[in-house]
């Protein structure tokens, strides 16, 4: 029996860089989710007999919310859909089932790397047929029909049994629940060398992989333990919670510092990694390294023909703007396109599709390929791990030897966070307000060569995105990019990232902090950034 259910609009249902988020007290106010569920149920408009995936990454209220998602989609005439078990499903798990499924879209309920449980975050994100986020058009339909909803539609009758694999009917809807794992384990086989790197295993080849309690732990117990044959205890932290065992699930060296600390001690292992909440981040270490999301994307792009599934070559590679230009040297070099995209995932969904490019990366700890249509934290470690296997040298030689033959791009971000809104959106407004007169101006020894406010094109499908970040760019290339984080839920996220090129390799092993002390300095001169926040120092560097 279908119900039809009154509501009222909320105004601040608005998509941010990778879906709605907000707090869960925020996302249990009565119909909140019902009413997102529905508008993107409306602005999707699914062809009948379309199946949808749906799962989250099993944080606080994903349960809930599950079952409301399905009751929901079978109430709105959905032909079939494809559950992860116990409503489990990474990201880039969810956008390989769209995919090999030819499902019309999926519903996937993550907050990502922000912390869960009852007081933590939760959010709901729509990807589209070919597995990847919705673009903007999409989200911009999705958001008009949150203004105007009156009334949701949803199943009397509850949604199955989650935890059992196996099809049932949901009143005319098939439900089918499926091995969260199993697929994308496959996939992952196809790609890489599989062979090799077992071998490389066997004979002594360490890891850890730090899965901080949230949803890749089952899929790395599977591929790393199991079908890897690494010992017992390679995968940390590897069972699911609902508040992440009380932290954040970000991989980066602030909420991962135990997995940094093993890895710059005497006992660390060769190769270390962590993923975040929904599996689609990643961070890389070596023995007495931390390999930036920017230097990685350059490192396996660079070296992605010696595994399987890139033999062939890569044919570009994208990245998101305030991304270091790492990556542009590779391309350089290869004779390979370039594409610079603004921040969001859902950007490359075109270039991918187009074969424009293989390969994309985000200073963000994302990196992926056109694999499936999201970015893929245990995809960069199996990479890197035929990387490793293939050259038999360590991270630290690899990354080394990249920096002497392209150059090192020191680069750190820097994240204020849970700055007042007005406040973070005035200092931007201000930045702005000064571009026009900004090139030619002297900071110290930096000479500005270009200011602007970063604006995007689609090559593909010519639609056009501006205010994407405010880029002041140095004689010699070094440049500093102000932006405003969307994926926040308290106040306003201020990014600073700050980037200087070295060519000389006698000068690669400088710290950062030492390399871009004058970039930083500059950064809250023009910035006004104490003034303005208040803040000393940031919250978070990475
Ligand atoms: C999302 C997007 C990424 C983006 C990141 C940070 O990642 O998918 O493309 O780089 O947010 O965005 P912002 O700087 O606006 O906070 P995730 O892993 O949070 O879904």
């Amino acid at each position: 029996m279908i119900r039809t259910v009154a509501t009222q609009p909320f105004d601040d249902q608005k998509p941010g860089t990778s879906g709605l988020r907000k707090k869960v007290p925020h996302f249990q106010q009565p119909n909140y989710a019902e009413n997102f569920i529905q508008a993107i149920l409306d602005g999707a408009k699914l062809e009948p007999g379309s199946s949808l995936v749906i799962g989250g990454d099993g944080r606080f209220f994903n349960a809930s919310v599950i079952r409301t998602a399905i009751r929901m989609a079978a109430a709105n005439g959905v032909a079939k859909l494809i559950v992860g078990r116990g409503g489990l499903l990474s990201t880039p798990a969810a956008s390989n089932l769209i995919r090999k499924r030819k499902a019309a879209g999926g519903i996937v309920l993550s907050a990502s790397h922000n912390p869960g449980g009852p007081d933590g975050d939760f959010g709901i994100k729509y990807n589209i047929a070919n597995g990847g986020p919705a673009p903007e058009g999409v989200t911009e339909a999705i958001f008009r029909r949150t203004r105007e909803i009156r009334e949701y539609k949803i199943l009397e009758e509850d949604a199955p049994d989650l935890s059992i694999v196996g099809t049932t009917m949901l009143g005319e809807t098939e439900v089918e629940i499926v091995d969260p794992v199993a697929d994308y384990a496959s996939l992952m086989e196809e790609l890489f060398d599989f062979a090799k790197i077992r071998a490389a295993i066997e004979k002594g080849l360490t890891l850890r992989f730090d899965a901080m309690h949230a949803v890749t732990g089952p899929y790395a117990h599977e591929i790393l333990e199991r079908r890897l044959g690494a010992p017992v205890g390679t995968v940390l932290n590897g069972t699911p919670s609902e508040d992440f065992g009380g932290g954040h699930p970000d991989p980066n060296v602030v909420w991962a510092a135990p997995l940094v600390d093993l890895m710059m001690g005497p006992t660390a292992p060769d190769f270390g990694a962590a993923s975040d909440g929904d599996g689609d981040r990643n961070m890389i270490l070596g023995r007495g390294i931390v390999v930036t999301p920017s230097d990685s994307l350059a490192v396996l792009a660079a070296n992605a023909h010696l595994a399987p599934g890139y033999a062939r070559g890569i044919a570009g590679i994208a990245r998101s703007m305030p991304t270091s230009g790492a990556a542009d040297r590779v391309a350089h070099k290869r004779g390979i396109g370039l594409y610079e995209t603004p921040t969001g995932w859902k950007f490359f969904g075109n270039l991918l599709d187009a074969g424009k490019v293989t390969i994309c990366g985000e200073e963000s700890a994302g990196t992926g390929s056109d694999h499936v249509r999201e970015k893929d934290g245990l995809w960069a470690v199996l990479l890197w791990l035929n990387i490793l296997a293939e050259r038999g040298q360590s991270v630290s030689e690899i990354v080394r030897e990249h920096w002497a033959e392209f150059g090192r791009n020191y680069y750190q971000r820097h994240d204020y966070e849970e700055v007042d809104k007005a406040a973070a959106e005035e200092l931007m407004d201000n930045l702005r307000d000064r571009l026009a007169s900004m090139a030619g101006q002297r900071f110290g020894t930096l000479v500005v060569s270009e200011a602007d406010d970063f604006s995007y094109k689609d090559p593909v499908d010519g639609s056009v995105s501006t205010g994407q970040g405010v880029r002041i760019v140095f004689s010699g290339g070094s440049r500093i990019v102000f932006r405003l984080s969307g994926t926040g839920t308290v106040g306003a996220t201020l990014r600073v990232y700050i980037e200087r090129f070295e060519p000389e390799p006698a000068r690669h092993d400088l710290s950062v902090e030492e390399a871009l002390r004058e970039l930083t300095e500059t950064a809250d001169v023009i910035g006004e950034i104490r003034k303005r926040t208040g803040r000393d120092q940031p919250d978070v560097r990475t």
